[in-house]
């Protein structure tokens, strides 16, 4: 009996091919949706090469939206933050690609606008820190814990 990594039926990927798909979060935030440029941002995503696994359009309370910060409680800015991500509608939308979470952070640029490279969604849309048009998840772990937060297993496909 051949071992499995010479058994054409069972093939050892090679390293280089071996797969990175990850999950990433965005929400299209509510500066987003009052400047209708919730159509111009998706096509930047989808350009992008990122897969739609779920979206919707809703409007979070400040307990939601407070939860999905959580991670910012206590500090200076988490009160603006909160009232900003519940004060309209937003678009929440499940994203996968190879590198999903670093990709899609380097797609939307630095939290300030300010600060963001030329050509990334936040340079091109967002007026400031606070309103800056899009989130993105952090890390991988974070990315299947965001999705999780607003989308069933079964809606994603
Ligand atoms: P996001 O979570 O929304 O994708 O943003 P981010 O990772 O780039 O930045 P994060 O540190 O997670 O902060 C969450 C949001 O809080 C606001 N913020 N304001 N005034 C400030 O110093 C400050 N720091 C953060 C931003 O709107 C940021 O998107
Ligand atoms: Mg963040």
């Amino acid at each position: 009996m051949k071992p499995e990594s010479q058994n054409p039926k069972h093939p050892t990927p090679h390293p280089s091919e071996s797969s990175l798909i990850e999950r990433t979060l965005a929400i299209l935030k509510p500066d987003c949706v009052r400047k209708n440029l919730t159509g111009e941002v998706i096509a930047r995503i989808e350009k992008a090469g990122f897969k739609i696994l779920a979206m919707r359009k809703l409007r979070m309370t400040r307990d939601v939206a407070g939860g999905f910060y959580a991670v910012h409680k206590g500090r200076p800015f988490y009160d603006g933050l909160v009232d900003f991500m519940s004060s309209g509608a937003c678009v929440p939308i499940a994203l996968e690609k190879d590198n999903a979470v670093a990709d899609f952070r380097a797609l939307i640029g630095a939290t300030d606008p300010k600060d963001a490279a030329p050509g990334t969604i936040r340079k091109l849309y967002a007026d400031n820190k606070g309103e800056n048009i899009v989130h993105g998840s952090d890390s991988a772990e974070n990315g299947r814990i965001e999705v999780a937060y607003f989308f069933a297993e079964q809606e994603i496909g």
